[in-house]
């Protein structure tokens, strides 16, 4: 069966907006994709900002399948995992599966924190406003930010 379903990409260690671009144009079934946002880090230790996006995928590929494809991608960008919440070169989550609810210890679906993340909720409303909580408050324009890339 196709469902939609939602990935959320985060890059803020060497040149993000390529890994955000290589690992999109290596997931399977993306429909639609939003900008890419700049955003102040969350959590962790002080770290650099973080380029920021979400892409939708028309998929028959279950959100424990979607979990593979995310790692893959993060293993392309030589994703090392140090420090929980620390910078990284790429970061890919399953966010929602329409349809698919998951408790298990390494997914939960919808992602346990996207509700609460302006950095995922601004890129999501340009692709599923239904999914945006209707009391959801946009944040200063120092937390996210339109990314302006580099020119040349
Ligand atoms: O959970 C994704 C990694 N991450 C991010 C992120 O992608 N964006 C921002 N702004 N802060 C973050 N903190 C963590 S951890």
């Amino acid at each position: 069966m196709t469902r939609r379903a939602f990935l959320g990409l985060g890059s803020n260690l060497g040149d993000r907006e390529a890994h955000l671009n290589h690992a999109v144009g290596r997931i399977p079934d993306v429909v639609k994709i939003s900008s890419i946002w700049e955003t102040a880090p969350m959590g962790g230790p002080e770290q650099d900002p973080y380029l920021n996006m979400v892409v939708q995928l028309s998929t028959d590929r279950t959100a424990r399948q979607l979990l593979t494809v995310c790692r893959e991608r993060e293993e392309d960008a030589d994703r090392v995992r140090k420090e929980r919440w620390g910078p990284r070169t790429l970061d890919v989550d399953v966010l929602w599966v329409d349809g698919e609810v998951i408790d298990d210890h390494d997914l939960t679906v919808p992602h346990p924190r996207m509700f609460e993340r302006a950095f995922v909720l601004i890129p999501l409303r340009e692709l599923a406003p239904d999914l945006i909580p209707d009391d959801f408050v946009d944040p200063p324009l120092d937390d996210v930010w339109p990314y302006q890339p580099a020119e040349g």
